[in-house]
């Protein structure tokens, strides 16, 4: 059990949107938003290096806390704890940068975490948190708690004026992984002199012995993963935002004429979601262990966990290529199929919820477990040799013209520097050399996105938007 304090700051600021479908494009949009910065402060006493500026009981960070004004972010920080925690939630509303003469209250609604009404950030049956007007004293703040009691994954919010609040920005991730006691309760234990895991007693061989308890979605065997992705939807009707940014404004937005025309993962739309997110930051493994990366980059072989939350407003159908998804949780709740699975040791896929589009609605979650198995055995043989009198693809590929095969970047991309962008397309994965199994094949990459096609744009160019990729390497072992 750990004590985890977070400082959270509300303010405003905006995000750069394409407004085009080309990678690293200059043409862009700022989009003025509201939302929180901040972070983790300390755990168990021990203060987060590079957040120690949070710490509002020392009046020298006052003036670095109020320098915050104008940087708020979408999405906000990602707070996460284990079940059993207790986690603390300091909101301090720093004010508004552009709109300075906005004074409005805020609070953290921790969405889908059974906590008490005075701490559900619900101010109309609790309270907000005042401006910090009066900046040579200390500032008014409240701090939330919460002691999570189940793992899963959940969202937080502003809930003040939340249909104005939250379609600016106001909201991040809330993750809950289990504790070792709270896998223990569900029989699963590891070994401490051998490292192996175990499930009542038996040993699970296919569980890495570098796995932690942070490497499972539910106290359940059936849903560990060795990387995971937290894929945060929403949505922004742009012309809302415009009309909040300016004083006075004699024709303010009415929410009922709400018309998106971007559409966000994490923050950013397509092809941005390739890039590495710039809240990445800091080397604590406090800060390091869940971050907002929508590039999903994992070896043949092995599970991933997609994270799905929609703040959003509007209904998505998620959609995903290559491989078929099971639905290991909803809301924070194990899927009653994996209840029923527990003691099984290999599940049988027809008694799992499967598919290949989670529909999510706006305040709903789904846990996603994705196996990037193994294509070869299929289709590398066709790709490769031909098969069945049909030449193979690569040669086939090879007498089309060039310009028709897109080039795919490897790797997240690094915009900042033009070099490091490395391209790769199907022609140079044909040409690596023959005969080892492992290559002329790999990577493979698969797009997930909004099946409501026209939300795969920016300010209506295709392909944009809420549009991801999977890149999937070479196994560790060769076939
Ligand atoms: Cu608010």
């Amino acid at each position: 059990m750990s004590i985890r304090h977070y400082v959270l700051l509300a303010t405003d600021g905006s995000i750069s949107l394409p407004k085009d479908e080309v990678l690293c494009t200059t043409n862009r949009e700022d989009v003025y938003i509201f939302g929180f910065t901040g972070g983790l402060l300390e755990v168990d006493g021990v203060k987060i290096k590079g957040n120690e500026y949070l710490d509002y009981t020392d009046k020298d960070n006052w003036d670095t806390i109020l320098k915050k004004k104008g940087e708020a972010t979408i999405p906000s920080p990602i707070i996460w704890g284990e079940v059993g925690d207790h986690i603390y939630i300091t909101l301090i509303n720093i004010g508004m940068e552009r709109r300075d003469d906005l004074k409005d209250f805020h609070t953290v609604h921790m969405h889908g975490a059974h906590v008490a009404t005075q701490l559900d950030g619900f101010p109309e049956s609790s309270f907000g948190v005042p401006m910090w007007e009066k900046t040579d004293t200390a500032p008014p703040k409240a701090t939330y708690f919460f002691h999570p009691e189940d793992p899963g994954t959940l969202m937080y919010h502003c809930h003040v004026e939340a249909s104005e609040h939250v379609q600016m920005g106001m909201y991040g991730a809330l993750v809950i992984y289990p504790s070792m006691e709270s896998l223990a309760k569900n029989g699963i234990t590891k070994c401490n002199k051998c490292g192996h895991w175990r499930l009542n007693g038996e040993e699970q061989y296919d569980i890495p012995k570098t796995a932690t308890n942070r490497n499972f979605a539910y106290n359940n065997i059936h849903s560990y993963f060795d990387k995971e992705y937290v894929m945060l939807l929403s949505d922004i009707d742009s012309e809302w935002h415009k009309s909040v940014s300016i004083k006075n404004n004699p024709d303010p937005f009415n929410a009922i004429n709400f018309k998106p025309d971007f559409w966000l993962i994490n923050g950013r739309a397509f092809p941005d979601t390739l890039r590495p997110h710039p809240l990445s930051v800091g080397s604590d493994p406090n800060l390091t262990q869940i971050n907002y990366e929508s590039y999903v980059h994992v070896k043949t072989n092995e599970k991933f966990l997609l994270r799905m939350i929609n703040m959003g407003y509007q209904v998505v159908p998620w959609h995903i290529h290559g491989w078929h998804f099971m639905v290991v949780g909803k809301d924070s709740h194990l899927s009653p199929f994996l209840v029923f699975g527990k003691e099984c040791k290999h599940l049988n896929h027809q008694l799992t919820e499967m598919g290949f589009t989670n529909t999510i609605g706006s305040g709903e979650t789904y846990d996603l477990i994705i196996t990037a198995d193994d294509k070869r055995s299929l289709y590398r043989k066709y790709i490769v040799k031909g098969q069945d009198g049909f030449d193979s693809f690569c040669k086939q590929l090879s007498e089309i013209d060039p310009a028709a095969i897109f080039d795919i970047p490897e790797e997240p991309v690094n915009c900042a520097n033009p070099q490091l962008i490395d391209l790769i397309n199907y022609i140079q994965i044909c040409n690596q050399p023959y005969g080892d199994p492992n290559n002329q094949f790999f990577p493979q990459f698969y797009p997930m996105h909004n099946h409501d096609d026209y939300k795969v744009t920016n300010n209506g160019k295709y392909p944009g938007g809420q549009l991801t990729m999977i890149q999937i390497d070479a196994p560790d072992k060769p076939m």
